[in-house]
């Protein structure tokens, strides 16, 4: 890797599992250019998602998301490319699903079902010290 090329971590969550939306979240990655170098299917454990989400233990949210999580099979993918930290939050659009803009992963393709804002689809690490955290934890 060269010293501007990173790696992150990318979840289909099961949302966009059971929706068959796995593919076309893939392909909008390596249309963008980004090279995907690991993946797996795995359905987390409790234990995996407090770690993951360590950092939104005691927020209101946290019990319904680990739960959610926790639901169904996640795609985990490891994803390198220059950037690519900063380029995948901005395929992946805003937080909320609802108001995420058009054009993003979670704007084009979703919004709220059931609870609010957590069925956003996708998960990407935010900076390379929380990347290098959560690859190490998905990809042990
Ligand atoms: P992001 O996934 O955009 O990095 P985050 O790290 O703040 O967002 O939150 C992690 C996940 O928790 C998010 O993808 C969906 C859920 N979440 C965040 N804020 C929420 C809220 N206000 N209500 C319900 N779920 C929320
Ligand atoms: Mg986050």
């Amino acid at each position: 890797m060269s010293a501007h090329t990173e790696e992150t971590l990318v979840l289909v969550k099961p949302d966009g599992v059971e929706r068959g939306l796995t593919g076309e979240i893939l392909r909008r990655i390596e249309s963008k250019g980004y090279e995907i170098v690991d993946l797996r299917m795995v359905t987390p454990t409790r234990d995996l998602l407090a770690a993951h989400y360590a950092e939104h233990e005691g927020k209101p949210f946290f019990e319904p998301l680990v739960e959610f999580m926790a639901s169904g099979p996640v795609v985990a993918v490891r994803v390198r490319g220059q950037r690519v930290i900063e380029g995948f939050r901005s395929l992946a659009g805003t937080t909320d699903p609802t108001t995420a803009a058009p054009g993003t992963i979670r704007g084009d393709l979703g919004r709220d079902w059931g609870a609010p804002v957590q069925r956003n689809l996708v998960h990407g690490s935010d900076a390379p010290e929380s990347a290098a955290r959560e690859l190490g934890l998905w990809f042990a």
